[in-house]
């Protein structure tokens, strides 16, 4: 039975991954223009950052889109299948759980940021209008 289910929820997500993945293309926000010189500043920050997603995953979906609509450059690094991104997620963040914000520091420091809502809040706060 547990056979059954795991199958079934499986095959669910292959069929709406696609369809995540179209609606997400679809309905991206257009980005907060800056002029080149602030742009570039914003760019600085965030080369520091990167984020541990799975492509079709809702919370990583909900933070892509603030990214977007931020303008933000952060490399995405794809966990969901096996390889270097899902088993350094592992073993320096501590789980395989998705979003992750992977936050380094000129001093070498890393912090491993997981929960789409604290994410959201450190972007608004850093690169915000706010920020
Ligand atoms: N409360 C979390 C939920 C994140 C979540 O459930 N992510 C799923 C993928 S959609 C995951 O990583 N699941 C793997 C696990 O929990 O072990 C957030 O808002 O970031």
């Amino acid at each position: 039975m547990r056979f059954l289910i795991r199958i079934f929820f499986r095959t669910l997500r292959r069929v709406l991954t696609p369809f995540m993945i179209a609606g997400y293309h679809l309905s991206r926000p257009r980005g907060i223009q800056r002029t080149a010189e602030d742009q570039r500043a914003v760019d600085e920050g965030t080369g520091w950052l990167a984020l541990y997603h799975f492509p079709a995953c809702p919370f990583c979906i909900k933070v892509r889109r603030v990214m977007d609509r931020l303008s933000l450059n952060v490399e995405l690094r794809n966990a969901l299948q096996p390889g270097e991104h899902r088993q350094t997620l592992e073993r320096e963040g501590g789980r395989i759980k998705v979003p992750c914000l992977r936050i380094a520091a000129e001093d070498g420091r890393v912090q491993w940021l997981y929960e789409s809502d604290d994410i959201i809040a450190y972007l608004e706060e850093r690169f915000g209008s706010s920020g």
